[in-house]
């Protein structure tokens, strides 16, 4: 099996000014004369961490990462205004002009795997290729089996300690009764909502739990961000005008190289995704991780993404 590249250090960082209201954060790492990656973190509203240059070989990548609006060490922080679908797209394309970088390989999970497939069917010449790890097309039966009913019953514990903060009587719609606290004018109110969902996200990403994501994501600097992003995404559809457009428009992608990994025990974003992407697009190769979740650090999907980065350095 795979494992990690050994930790570096970024050999550049900078901002960008993205709109009136957003700056960005995004860092370069790896070789300067490397084959150009975006990396599109999770959420939206999970911001980078150090770990994810480890998925590409120094010698042959140069890494891009950037903190999408809102998180990270992109400002102002957990801002919903100007912040959607739309203008994350246009960062990535305005941070790659700024880098003087022609096309990019780019890589996604979850809702990076959303945003990489948005990304390059509205600017499918600045791309080489997709690396793309648990689906997520952020439609209505995504979102409701994972914030209403489904993955409920695979984490009834679990569960217990998202709900809470709701009382029964909001229960049958979560998704606007959580919106509705983690946009409350009391910080209190707001946190305890942030906490319960963003743990909730923590408790079910792995096929076998670990203790210290969960406790990351109860911070309530990560929490606050993290929920409050996806929720407004969420509550707006993800700003898609139809519920498919993300496959019906793959014919704008079909003629780049495309990878696509995925846990068969994804409980946050179940394989179903990933099979419907596949079957509208079969010359991308689907690589089925029998013993995995949905988080990019379980052991199948780390082997089969440091694999594939591997692969397309040597495109
Ligand atoms: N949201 C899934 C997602 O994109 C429905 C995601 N889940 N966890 C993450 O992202 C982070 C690890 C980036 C926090």
């Amino acid at each position: 099996m795979r494992d990690l590249y050994p930790p570096i250090e970024p050999y550049n960082e900078g901002t960008l000014k993205v709109s009136e209201l957003h700056t960005i954060h995004y860092e370069e790492s790896g070789n300067p004369q490397g084959k150009p990656v975006v990396f599109l973190h999770g959420g939206p509203g999970g911001g980078t961490t150090p770990m994810y240059r480890q998925y590409f070989d120094p010698q042959q990548w140069r890494v891009v990462m950037f903190d999408q609006r809102g998180c990270g060490k992109s400002t102002p922080y957990a801002e919903l205004s100007e912040n959607t679908t739309w203008d994350l797209v246009e960062d990535i394309e305005k941070l790659r002009q700024h880098l003087n970088i022609e096309q990019w390989v780019v890589f996604g999970g979850s809702w990076g795997s959303t945003l990489a497939l948005a990304y390059s069917q509205t600017h499918p010449d600045s791309c080489k290729g997709l690396i793309l790890r648990g689906i997520f097309m952020l439609r209505p039966s995504e979102i409701k089996w994972f914030y209403q009913e489904g993955a409920s019953n695979i984490y009834p514990d679990a569960w217990q300690e998202y709900i809470k903060p709701i009382p029964p009587e909001e229960r049958g719609d979560l998704l606007s009764a959580f919106y509705k606290r983690l946009t409350s004018e009391d910080r209190q109110v707001r946190l305890e909502a942030a906490r319960a969902w963003s743990v909730w996200e923590a408790s079910t990403s792995k096929l076998i739990p670990s203790v210290t994501s969960k406790q990351r994501f109860a911070m309530a600097e990560f929490a606050e961000a993290f929920a409050r992003i996806e929720c407004h995404y969420f509550v707006n559809q993800g700003f898609f005008s139809s519920e498919n457009q993300l496959i019906e428009n793959i014919d704008r992608i079909r003629h780049l190289p495309g990878v696509i990994v995925q846990g068969r025990y994804d409980v946050v974003c179940p394989m179903i995704t990933a099979w419907e992407l596949h079957q509208a697009w079969q010359e991308a190769e689907l690589i089925v991780i029998a013993d995995a979740g949905h988080s990019v650090s379980e052991p199948g999907i780390k082997d089969a993404l440091i694999r594939a980065s591997d692969r397309f350095a040597a495109l």
